[in-house]
């Protein structure tokens, strides 16, 4: 039966003519709600069905076939990461990347963007730079790829595998590393301002049980929430095997994230194996994700057995000849039995603000009006300034926050506010989003800039 998007059945303009899609859903099916492929049975449940694509086999027919018969979303397996999109610093190329997303976007399929800033795959011209070079160099790659693909990614893998294996903890050592431990931060708040419209994720892998890496990555997440670092979902790679297998409280360590408030993906899933035990694996995974309503779908990485990094492994759901396995009628039976989420908080649209600002309580100031306060991040000729704006007795409905930069420091994005002016005086409005303050509550923007931000002092007022 030919791939009916989900997209393309949402967006049929005529009521006869979506009652004839669903007529031939139900005369091929037998069962109405029952999808046929990956793709349509995880969309029943509110939930996207993807792969990793390598854009050099879009010219394969039966790769081809498989991907447009049976996915709604695509990942790029390498052409959107540091090396292929920047070969040579400020100079960007989008040919690969470009070519998946007209794929994409002609097919009814969203689009996960992986990935912005990661250890690996950095093209050669990063290794001659550290410290502030280096720091900027990625926050213009973040920016420049971002921008490009603007309103055409539904989730950015804005950072990569940031946290070490094993008992440590902490932070995996990197030449990004090095540039500061807000770097992550850094990224996603350059991340936001290049493309509002898109969820911004931190994906890694051995993190989908509770361990001492997930749990990093835990506080981590935590620790951007409370402060208002945009952060809107948390990718589990899921590349398992016999020395790593499915964790038996995989379900609960991704439930444990969705509760922090964020959306949480399966990203890279595979599981080396054959038959029956592969199946089952395959099983628990669609329903652990089932299982979370914040759980926004699953990716594959890769179609076919012999599409994958891995292919010795057989990880896949088509075989080499790309025949559907054992461990694709799981999955496919899985996603059928499951339910849909009982609401979706999750499933925000390219466009509109995935999360906004935390409003907190705090004290409220007396009188009314606003006042705002700065925390700042400086390093070494650059700096992060993060504004909390507070309402006094009454709910305000606007707000402008002024302040004066010294000499030398200028601001190059900001978000959750409009700015005008780059240097010296220079102001911030409201967005349409964040404007109205209830009494005593508040709201942040933050803005990122070149130089030495100094001591700033921010004058409020609101309408
Ligand atoms: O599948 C990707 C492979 O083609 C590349 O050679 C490799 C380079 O590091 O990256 C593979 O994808 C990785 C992904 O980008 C991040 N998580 C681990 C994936 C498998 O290595």
């Amino acid at each position: 039966m030919a791939k009916i998007p989900l997209s393309a059945r949402l967006a049929v303009p005529l009521a006869a003519t979506a009652a004839a899609v669903t007529a031939v859903l139900i005369a091929t099916t037998g069962v109405a709600d029952a999808g046929t492929t990956l793709g349509a049975s995880a969309a029943e449940k509110g939930r996207y069905f993807g792969t990793a694509v390598a854009v050099n086999k879009l010219s394969d027919s039966v790769y081809v076939g498989i991907l447009n018969r049976e996915f709604n979303s695509v990942t790029a397996e390498n052409e959107m990461k540091w090396d292929a999109t920047e070969p040579n610093q400020n100079s960007f190329n989008y040919t690969n990347g470009d070519r998946l997303v007209s794929h994409a976007q002609a097919n009814g399929m969203k689009v996960r963007g992986h990935a912005l800033a990661w250890h690996q795959q950095q093209p050669g011209w990063t290794s001659s730079l550290s410290g502030t070079a280096l720091r900027n160099a990625m926050l213009n790659h973040v920016t420049n790829v971002a921008t490009h693909y603007r309103g055409k990614i539904d989730s950015w893998d804005v950072v990569n595998e940031a946290f070490a294996d094993g008992n440590s903890g902490a932070r995996r050592d990197s030449n990004l590393q090095r540039t500061g431990n807000d770097w992550i931060e850094a990224a996603f708040r350059a991340a936001r301002a290049a493309d509002p419209g898109a969820k911004l994720c931190y994906n890694d892998y051995n993190t989908d049980g509770q361990n001492a890496k997930s749990n990093a990555v835990y506080a981590m997440v935590q620790d951007f929430k409370a402060r208002g670092v945009p952060i809107d979902c948390v990718g589990f790679q899921s590349h398992f095997n016999a020395q790593s297998p499915v964790p038996g409280d995989y379900r609960a360590n991704l439930a444990r994230f969705a509760a922090l408030g964020v959306d949480v993906q399966i990203t890279e899933l595979d599981i080396e194996g054959s038959g029956t035990a592969q199946a089952n694996n395959f099983a628990t995974v669609v329903n652990a994700c089932l299982a979370v309503a914040r759980c926004n779908g699953i990716t594959v990485w890769g179609i076919r057995d012999s599409d994958s990094w891995r292919a010795s492994g057989t990880p896949l759901l088509f075989d080499s000849s790309g025949n559907k396995k054992a461990a694709y009628t799981s999955t496919l039976n899985a996603l059928n039995a499951g339910s849909p989420p009982p609401s979706s908080p999750g499933q925000s649209s390219p466009g509109t603000p995935p999360s906004s600002p935390p409003v907190t309580s705090s004290p409220p100031p007396t009188g009314n009006g606003c006042t705002a306060s700065v925390s700042i991040n400086q390093w070494n000729n650059g700096f992060v300034v993060t504004v909390r704006v507070t309402a006094g007795a009454s709910a305000i409905n606007g707000w402008n926050v002024a302040l004066t930069l010294p000499s030398g420091a200028a601001v190059s994005n900001s978000w959750n506010a409009t700015a005008s002016g780059t240097s010296g005086a220079v102001r911030f409005a409201n967005v349409s989003y964040n404007g109205r303050v209830a009494a005593g509550q508040s709201t942040e923007f933050g803005f990122q800039g070149t130089g030495t931000a100094g001591s700033l002092t921010p004058g409020c007022t609101s309408s």
